[in-house]
C-alpha cells in the first residue's frame, strides 16, 4: 500500500496536479497535512484528504481527520493547534485517544519522520517553502503488511529520491 503525503504548499496547485499524475497509478491514498490556502471546491479534493492549516482561510476544512489504510489509522493534523512547535505531547494523545498507528503533520516545514512510543509522527516538509533545505519535498509511504514494514521515502519536488531523509522501519505491535 502506497500513500502520498504532501503539506504547505501555500496557494501552489502545480505539484500537487504533478505528483497525482505522476503516482496515480500506484498510490491509494492521498494525504495533506494543511495550509494549502486553496478553497474547499479546489477538485483537487476529490483525491487529497486535508485538515485546516493556520493559513486556510477556507470554512470547510476540520483541524483532524482520521483515515485507516490497511487496517491501519492514521490521524492528519497541520499541528498549529496541537502546539506540534514545543512537542508531540499533544498528537501523541490525540494519536493514543483515536488508536492512531501514524500521524501525518506539517506547519514546521521541516521534513523529519520521529517514531515515539511506536507511533510514527510523520512530516513531507513543505512542497513550496522548505525551511530546512534547499528545495520542497513529499512523502511516498510504503507499507509492506507481510514484513511488517513501512518506509517514508522523501522525493523533493523534481521527483528526485532524497536519500538522507528516507528512512525504512520496522513496525512492531
Ligand atoms: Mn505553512
Amino acid at each position: 500500500m502506497k500513500l502520498v503525503i504532501i503539506s504547505d504548499n501555500h496557494g501552489d496547485t502545480y505539484y500537487m496536479e504533478e505528483i497525482r499524475s505522476i503516482y496515480e497509478k500506484e498510490v491509494t491514498g492521498w494525504i495533506h497535512c494543511g495550509d494549502s490556502e486553496l478553497l474547499e471546491d479546489n477538485p483537487l479534493w476529490q483525491h487529497y484528504k486535508t485538515v485546516a492549516g493556520n493559513m486556510d482561510i477556507a470554512d470547510g476544512f476540520k483541524l483532524e481527520q482520521i483515515v485507516e489504510f490497511d487496517g491501519k489509522k492514521c490521524l492528519i493534523a497541520h499541528g498549529h493547534r496541537h502546539a506540534v512547535r514545543r512537542s508531540f505531547a499533544d498528537l501523541k494523545k490525540r494519536a493514543i485517544e483515536e488508536g492512531c498507528r501514524f500521524v501525518f503533520y506539517g506547519h514546521t516545514h521541516i521534513a523529519r519522520v520521529d517514531v515515539e512510543d511506536g507511533i510514527f509522527f510523520v512530516n513531507p516538509g513543505s512542497i513550496m517553502q522548505p525551511r530546512d533545505r534547499a528545495m520542497g519535498t513529499y512523502i511516498v509511504m510504503d507499507m509492506d503488511t507481510e514484513t511488517q514494514t513501512v518506509s517514508f521515502n522523501y522525493f523533493d519536488r523534481n521527483h528526485n529520491p532524497v536519500e538522507e531523509l528516507s528512512e525504512t522501519f520496522k513496525m512492531t505491535d
